[in-house]
């Protein structure tokens, strides 16, 4: 049998970050290295999603060509990969020109079969550009929440999709002026036309995951709208028709696409240019596209459809494993508001196995899940330190001071068999879910067989064996090695790298397959002993959070996924005498008006019972100066005068700081200007 396993092709329009690799890349990964160490025939494709409306808006910002926002995030996502150890057996991208030859040639096959016909459609067209204006070209207001930043078909606010052309008071993003509605011409793929092809197909899947198949079931059942496949674009692959000039195939037309062009150049570049046939032309290919929820539609709906009408008889996906998000110490992961983890920066801090195992542990399989660095700092230093690492130093380092690191291996007695057999059973629970893409049950899995050696060691305490008997010393060890063998090979899949320097550690090989993690290891001779992990240190941590605090843009329209509270760490202590030199006391606001030119700034008259100062407040968003008036507030009274926009600033005002939000701080009841607080 042959897998051919994909991840979908990330956008050629930004850096990597942790989410997109939790989501569809690590799963794939492991999945094929667990393939691999099985024996199986598998390749794994992917490249860089090159297309789109997003890509030509950042050339047209940044002032370079499209092609040059593409080489320049191909580069940086592909590196990326590298560093996480993400192995593809091809990274390609969609703007090569094979690439292009084949969408054509997909889209054309489609509309001679009258499955995509052109319809006429109204659209925003830029009189001053002289272009149609594709969705993302266009902003405004809302219609439907009154949104002010809308975008032409959605909404970040409301979350809502709309027509473009009910979009309010809309702009061209170009050159800001008022796009008017025009006629023109697209191209609509017939899904209907699939539909009974669809559902016999979706009927052999009942082993799909529940989220996938019930989603695209229910869009069967109520019937398949058309959708366009083209769009008024200069970058993009061109609509192959005389009549579409200046038109390109919408990007989730070529994308897919993608997964055979990408193909092709692999079994060229080695020398084998017919091999991907055996892969694409085959029927009994287990092709599995590894994919976040977000794409469900295009991959289980579009994609099928339009492999099934094509002349050439293609492999339709035999699964899609999607995986729902990960979000980030709370919040939704947002390139925009800079609210993510970057791949390439998190690796240059911390082993790049520690984020595949985090991942792994971690892993939006049924749900979404959350990253967050405390919790990183405890899986890795409990369970990779305090378990795992601590059964392989504890093991080689005994055997090392007592054996000069030669284990023998020998007959098992009853408890040590039932041990080996106890980890052979979580072995094959371990390949089961390898095979079902269950990650995260694995790592438990398997740090339960270092969970098994440890208690293995402690029980047969080896420090006391020692001096009775040399043989049942030998015997603990050589079952406490047996164990670590087999937990190199099942987290190989999720941690490659380490698992190599633990069997190369041992002295054993690394090409060795799943099959003989069963089979109990010949006599070893330890190489030299090096720690497997290191732990994470508080301040590592914290450097991190203040770090992603520090990067994050919050907007206003954004504050709905930053309203969870951000409680400030606490301060270091200072004795009795020092909080006795702060003169606070209560101060009766007498008059209140804005600082000209400043949103932020109140000049206040406050009365302090012995004299009246003026001072300047930043609490202007959250307080109207006539509000203020004759309010009794506490005040620090000693601090030294400072010039503030060119009033001296006697004191100052306390608030709280809540959420962003200031709160002045009232005395319950009716307190005199100048009172004391203590
Ligand atoms: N580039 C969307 C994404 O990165 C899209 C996937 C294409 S897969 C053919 O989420
Ligand atoms: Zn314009």
């Amino acid at each position: 049998m042959k897998y051919l396993v994909t991840s979908a092709l990330p956008y050629a329009n930004g850096k990597l970050h942790i989410g997109h690799l939790a989501g569809a890349y690590l799963p794939a990964d492991i999945f094929v290295r667990y393939l691999r160490l099985k024996g199986e025939d598998v390749i794994y494709i992917c490249g860089t999603d090159e297309h789109g409306t997003p890509i030509s808006i950042t050339a047209d910002k940044e002032g370079i060509t499209p092609q040059e926002v593409v080489n320049y995030y191909h580069n940086s996502i592909k590196k990326a990969f590298e560093g996480i150890g993400i192995e593809f057996d091809n990274f390609s991208g969609t703007s090569r020109p094979p690439h292009y030859k084949l969408a054509a040639d997909f889209f054309l096959q489609l509309y001679n079969k009258g499955y995509i016909k052109p319809k006429n459609t109204l659209q925003f067209y830029c009189e001053k550009d002289k272009r149609y204006l594709p969705d993302r070209y266009v902003e405004g207001i809302c219609p439907l929440c009154g949104f002010e930043d809308a975008r032409g078909d959605q909404c970040d606010k409301c979350g809502q999709i709309y027509e473009t052309t009910t979009l309010i008071e809309p702009k061209c993003k170009i050159c800001g002026s008022t796009p008017v509605i025009k006629e023109t011409k697209h191209w609509f793929l017939q899904l209907e036309g699939f539909r009974e092809k669809l559902k016999r197909w979706l009927a052999t899947k009942d082993y799909w995951k529940e989220n996938v198949r019930n989603f695209i079931l229910g869009l069967l059942d109520q019937g398949l709208v058309e959708r366009s496949v083209t769009r008024d674009l200069s970058w993009g692959v061109p609509v192959p028709l005389p009549e579409a000039k200046g038109k390109v195939l919408y990007v989730w037309f070529d994308a897919p696409i993608g997964y055979i062009s990408a193909t092709v150049e692999w079994a060229e570049k080695i020398g084998q240019p017919e091999k991907w046939k055996e892969y694409w032309l085959n029927p009994e290919t287990r092709l599995i596209h590894f994919i976040g929820k977000d794409n469900i539609i295009f991959h289980s709906l579009i994609w099928p459809s339009m492999l099934m009408g094509q002349d050439t008889i293609y492999c339709l996906p035999y699964d899609i494993p999607a995986n729902e998000f990960m979000n980030l110490e709370g919040k939704k992961i947002s390139t925009s508001k800079n609210w993510a983890i970057w791949v390439d920066e998190f690796i240059q801090d911390f082993d790049s196995e520690y984020l595949r195992y985090y991942l792994a542990v971690n892993a939006p399989e049924r749900q979404d899940s959350d990253f967050s660095f405390k919790d990183f700092q405890n899986k890795i230093n409990i369970e990779l330190n305090n378990t795992l690492g601590n059964l392989a130093n504890r093991v080689f380092a005994f055997a090392n001071k007592n054996f000069e690191g030669k284990i023998t291996a020998c007959a098992l007695s009853e408890t040590a068999n039932k041990a080996i057999a106890e980890a052979d059973k979580l072995l094959k629970e371990i390949e089961e879910n390898y095979l079902n893409y269950q990650v995260k049950k694995n790592t438990r899995l398997i740090m339960d067989i270092a969970r098994l050696g440890n208690r293995y060691f402690d029980e047969n305490k080896p420090w006391a064996q020692l001096k009775e008997n040399r043989d049942a010393t030998n015997e603990t060890l050589y079952v406490c090695s047996n164990l670590l063998a087999k937990i190199s090979v099942a987290f190989s899949p999720i941690m490659p790298r380490s698992m190599r320097y633990l069997r190369q550690m041992m002295n054993l090989d690394d090409n060795c397959k799943f099959s003989e993690a069963y089979n109990l290891l010949g006599d070893i001779v330890l190489n030299e002993i090096k720690p497997l992990f290191r732990k994470i240190e508080d301040k590592e941590i914290e450097a991190q959070i203040a770090k992603l605090h520090s990067q994050a843009i919050i907007n206003e329209g954004d504050k709905s996924d930053f309203n969870t509270p951000e409680i400030a760490p606490l301060k270091e202590l200072i004795s009795y005498d020092d909080f006795a030199k702060l003169d606070l006391r209560l101060a009766k606001v007498l008059t209140a008006e804005r600082v000209p030119q400043t949103d932020k700034l109140l000049k206040l008259k406050v009365d302090i019972g012995i004299e009246q100062r003026e001072l300047i407040a930043g609490i202007a968003v959250d307080y109207e100066p006539n509000n203020l008036i004759g309010k009794t507030v506490l005040m620090l009274v000693n601090l030294e005068p400072r010039k503030i926009r060119g009033i001296t600033s006697q004191g100052m005002i306390l608030a709280a700081d809540s959420n962003g939000k200031l709160l002045l701080l009232i005395p319950d009841g009716e307190g005199i200007p100048g009172a004391v607080v203590q």
